[in-house]
């Protein structure tokens, strides 16, 4: 017989240990369809891709030849280092024989990687970078994965991957795990945002917080203000405005996930502005942008170019970069303000 004289608290505590991430996705899907219980496993394949690079991270400094660089330069033209290998071939590993994933596209490959036995069944693609913010990985800082999953559109029989080339609202699920002093997995399917903590002792994500809620205004703006002077003078008059205004403080960490989390919570502004050499900026729509800003708007906040909301984007080809401003709604908007002024008096100034 079920024994009721539990208190009421302890079933609530065991109930909310019992909230992994798949068991999560099928109660907000409220359904246990084969869909639903598709994205469940996907999700699942996610966390577990998760574990296995938050393992390596935490013994990184004991063990051979996790740090440190390849050799190797990567399609973005960047130094590509051990871990960023690594992370990406767990993510293809976790999905070969899973049904589930056709195709996946990340930062650290120059084309999609196709698995043909999941083809005729798999209808996603997963969409990722395995480990965001490199440059704090020699040095025990946070660090990130960021992940997307799109609906597989058309059969690519030549793997241009055209369907790809899409705004950000076709994305059907976002999220990120964060590997700090804890591992944190923040997902979205189009129903909130919810943030899910490793239990190392479990071996599980568990629910953490539910429906986060970004505040419309916050006193953080994160950029790397080592780049003032490449920065088009719009921004530079956002930067002024903070330092002249009561009520702002600056944080960056060098990992996008990482700020991105701290913004998420306490509100505020990440910036990563095009410059005058790359006025698109570095941080590339499919893998960075249009998930964060999937989860942000979901969250009452904003992502945006500047001067065009990051989801309705149309990527020109796979690794396409954007400008970035997400956070707090009423501080995207300050910025993007300034950008307005600045193009409205070069306007005026050009039909004089
Ligand atoms: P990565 O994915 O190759 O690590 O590059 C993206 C990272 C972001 O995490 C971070 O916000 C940004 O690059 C930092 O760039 P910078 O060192 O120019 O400030
Ligand atoms: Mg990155």
């Amino acid at each position: 017989m079920a024994d009721n004289s539990q208190p009421a608290s302890s079933e609530h505590a065991l109930d909310r240990d019992c909230t992994t991430l798949s068991r999560h996705v099928l109660q907000q899907l409220q359904s246990f369809s084969a869909d639903a219980q598709d994205l469940s496993a996907l999700m699942n394949r996610i966390a577990l891709a998760a574990k296995l690079i938050s393992r390596r991270l935490s013994r990184a400094g004991l063990l051979e030849g996790v740090l440190g660089f390849t050799g190797e330069v990567n399609v973005q033209g960047e130094s590509v280092k051990k871990m960023d290998v690594y992370a990406n071939e767990v993510f293809i590993s976790v999905f070969k024989q899973s049904g589930l994933v056709c195709r996946l596209a990340s930062e650290e490959m120059e084309k999609p990687y196709y698995i043909p036995e999941n083809c005729p069944i798999g209808r996603y693609t997963l969409l990722y970078d395995p480990i965001d913010g490199s440059s704090n990985l020699d040095i025990n800082l946070n660090l990130g994965s960021i992940f997307s999953i799109r609906q597989q559109e058309g059969t690519d029989e030549d793997g241009a991957a055209l369907d790809l080339l899409q705004h950000g609202r076709k994305q059907i699920a976002a999220g990120y795990i964060l590997y700090g002093p804890s591992t944190m997995l923040v997902y979205s399917i189009g129903k909130g945002v919810h943030s899910f903590t490793l239990d190392p002792s479990l071996g599980e994500f568990i629910l953490s917080n539910e429906n986060i809620r970004v505040p419309d205004h916050g006193s953080i703006y994160s950029v790397n203000e080592g780049n003032f002077w490449q920065w088009d003078e719009s921004i530079r008059d956002y930067i002024r405005y903070v330092h002249r205004h009561e009520g702002y403080t600056a944080r960056y960490g060098g990992a996008l996930v990482g700020d991105f989390h701290r913004i998420l919570l306490q509100g505020g502004v990440f910036l990563y502005p095009g410059t005058v050499k790359k006025p698109e900026g570095k941080l590339r729509l499919l893998y960075e942008t249009a998930p964060l800003a999937f989860l942000i708007e979901q969250a009452g906040g904003r992502a945006s170019t500047g001067i065009q909301d990051i989801l309705d984007v149309v990527p020109d080809k796979l690794h396409t970069r954007t400008p970035l401003l997400i956070g707090s709604k009423d501080d995207v908007s300050l910025v993007e303000s300034f950008i307005r002024e600045r193009a409205e008096e070069k306007t005026v100034s050009l039909t004089k």
